[in-house]
């Protein structure tokens, strides 16, 4: 059974890679990664300086997921930019994501400029949907900022690139972004980000499990599975056939993963799993799609990739 995947001219052995963020802050953590049976991986989303983020605890496992407000901890571009030229040399037939988050469009322009000098030849990730930045609202619920981020980023932006969501809730934001994506060379839309800004509370103090924000914070894990397979579906309704999908949210076995390849997804990331598990969740997750391909009757992912059925 072939795991094999691909976007645009970068080939993957496996469609499994980490969601940005989870395992991914040190060059170690890296390492780990790369050695996994991970198909690929993403660094932690960048800054041009590296940032403390926010104050503890600021990560809680839930029964059916987690809660983070991180608030964009990193070791800064440069950081992530000299591991991802000495994983291409290392690595040339295994193509890495940089992720860039910015917190003005500056700032995203400027890294932007910064990678399109470099030699990095793998692809890059705009993260569009930070949700833990107090006073940074998520650039991806602002559609005139979408547009304008996309326009003056793509005025020279020359590299493989693609943007990764927040989760949408109705049909006429999914058709009003994949209005604005479609004008743009991406190569990739990654849906979704956490579910921003969810409150948990600890019953036994009735106080909210994490600190920054007053307790609100990115839910990932199961919680998320049907919207990230909704975001998928209807963004891969909607995007020119170019543009493809990369799956997240919800996914803690091969099912899940299978699910997210239906509704189109060319790659699947996994977030709060891997942070649970560790990267050894890519072994358990690899065996498990194939089983569930096996019994389907599949060799390759391209024989059910947004092969979802619907009632008529
Ligand atoms: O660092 C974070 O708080 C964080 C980021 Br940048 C993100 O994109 N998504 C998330 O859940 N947490």
């Amino acid at each position: 059974t072939d795991l094999h995947t691909s976007i645009d001219k970068f080939q993957f052995d496996n469609v499994f890679m980490n969601a940005s963020g989870v395992r991914c802050y040190t060059k170690d953590e890296l390492d780990e990664l790369a050695q996994s049976d991970a198909g690929t991986l993403v660094t932690k989303s960048a800054t041009q300086a590296k940032r403390l983020g926010n104050p503890s605890p600021r990560y809680a496992r839930l029964e059916l997921g987690s809660i983070n407000s991180m608030g964009l901890p990193n070791e800064g571009l440069e950081y992530y930019l000299d591991y991802a030229l000495n994983f291409q040399k290392a690595h040339p037939d295994k193509p890495i994501f940089l992720s860039v988050a910015g917190l003005s469009m500056e700032e995203n322009l400027a890294m932007a400029h910064t990678i399109e000098d470099s030699d990095f030849n793998g692809l890059v990730e705009f993260n569009l949907s930070c949700p833990n930045v107090p006073g940074k609202p998520q650039t991806g619920y602002d559609f005139d900022r979408t547009q304008e981020v996309l326009t003056n980023l793509f005025s020279f932006f020359t590299k493989p690139a693609g943007v990764k969501l927040p989760p949408y809730f109705d049909l006429a934001q999914f058709d009003q972004m994949a209005a604005i994506l479609n004008q743009f060379p991406l190569k990739f839309v990654n849906s979704i980000n956490s579910l921003g800004n969810g409150l948990m509370i600890d019953p036994e103090t009735d106080t909210a499990l994490i600190k920054p924000k007053g307790g609100f914070g990115g839910i990932g894990g199961a919680y998320t599975k049907p919207i990230a397979l909704a975001n998928v579906r209807a963004f891969s309704q909607r995007l020119d056939p170019k543009i493809q999908l990369i799956g997240t949210g919800g996914v803690t076995n091969g099912r899940d993963a299978y699910d997210l390849i239906l509704a189109g997804a060319s790659l699947v990331q996994v977030g709060t799993l891997l942070q649970e598990e560790g990267p050894a969740a890519f072994t358990r997750l690899t065996r498990e799609l194939r089983a569930v391909m096996q019994t389907k009757g599949y060799n390759a992912i391209s024989d059910f990739k947004g092969q979802l059925k619907v009632l008529s």
